[in-house]
């Protein structure tokens, strides 16, 4: 997992980790500092805490590490998003606290764009998504436009941006209700999902989903394309692409939460 102290707002995390480090659960207590963090800054809305609890649960089940299934998963997500045409990656406001600079990170090796799109929509909190974005080194962020609408979606999440989601051909939806992957594939997208729950229908409607918490898959995913951007490329993209068996993903998953193993 990434380091969890000092890369957020002065104070906050910082002051919380210092108090903590001995604490037999620092980690997933300094992630939900962060996301508490992100409530006050104006990012994250208070549903998201309580999303961030079902996520919780379910890492504590997968063993709060990276497993099998959802490594190719990773290298499937990396390999789909270098091979796209017009790749995008949405950030609401749970991503946006948790990781922000690893999406910055994974924007500019992929050459994907960040735009914010959020559930829960005030321009207020685009405003300050987009701000923190741009905090941790981030440009050119594409914000929800009326312009650009997903019909069959009732959530702030049908307003997106024309020249991103509208046109994009693979969507990176780190951490995600249900209703919008569907929407998405209705619409002939791929849609790359991070979901700790291998359950949920974001899971099942998603083309690739890595059932890992988005505080370890984000920043492996950078890692993987710097590992591939070595040589071979084409081949090893496609050979990733092509290992990859959704159901069978999703299946390891379960079967790794149900078995305890
Ligand atoms: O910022 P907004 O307005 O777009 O709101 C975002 C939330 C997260 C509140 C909204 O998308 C929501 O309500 O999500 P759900 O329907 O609660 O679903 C969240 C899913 O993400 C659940 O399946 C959780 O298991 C999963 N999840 C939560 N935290 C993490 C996670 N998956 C990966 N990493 C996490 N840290």
């Amino acid at each position: 997992m990434g380091e969890l102290h000092g890369s957020h707002t002065r104070g906050g995390v910082d002051d919380v980790g210092a108090s903590l480090a001995s604490h037999p659960r620092r980690d997933s207590l300094l992630i939900r500092e962060r996301l508490v963090e992100g409530v006050h800054l104006g990012i994250t809305s208070e549903h998201g805490l309580i999303a961030h609890g079902r996520g919780e649960a379910f890492d504590y089940l997968i063993g709060e590490r990276t497993r099998g299934f959802a490594e190719i998963a990773i290298r499937a997500a990396v390999a789909a998003l270098l091979l796209a045409e017009r790749p995008v990656i949405s950030v609401n406001g749970n991503a946006a606290a948790l990781v922000p600079g690893e999406l910055v990170k994974l924007s500019e090796v992929t050459c994907a764009p960040l735009e914010v799109n959020i559930f829960h929509h005030s321009e207020e909190r685009v405003d300050a998504i987009a701000a923190h974005l741009i905090g941790f080194g981030g440009a050119d962020i594409l914000r929800p436009s009326k312009e650009a609408v997903i019909e069959t979606l009732s959530s702030g999440r049908r307003y997106v941006n024309p020249e991103g989601i509208a046109r994009a051909d693979v969507v990176f939806v780190p951490l995600e209700d249900g209703d919008r992957c569907g929407a998405l594939r209705a619409i002939g997208k791929a849609v790359i999902a991070v979901d700790l729950n291998p359950m949920s229908r974001t899971s099942r409607d998603a083309s690739i989903t890595i059932v890992d918490n988005v505080v370890r898959a984000v920043p492996r995913m950078v890692e993987r394309v710097l590992e591939i951007s070595d040589g071979g490329e084409g081949e090893v993209l496609r050979r990733d692409v092509e290992d990859y068996e959704h159901a069978s993903v999703l299946a390891d998953a379960e079967g790794a939460i149900r078995s305890g193993l």
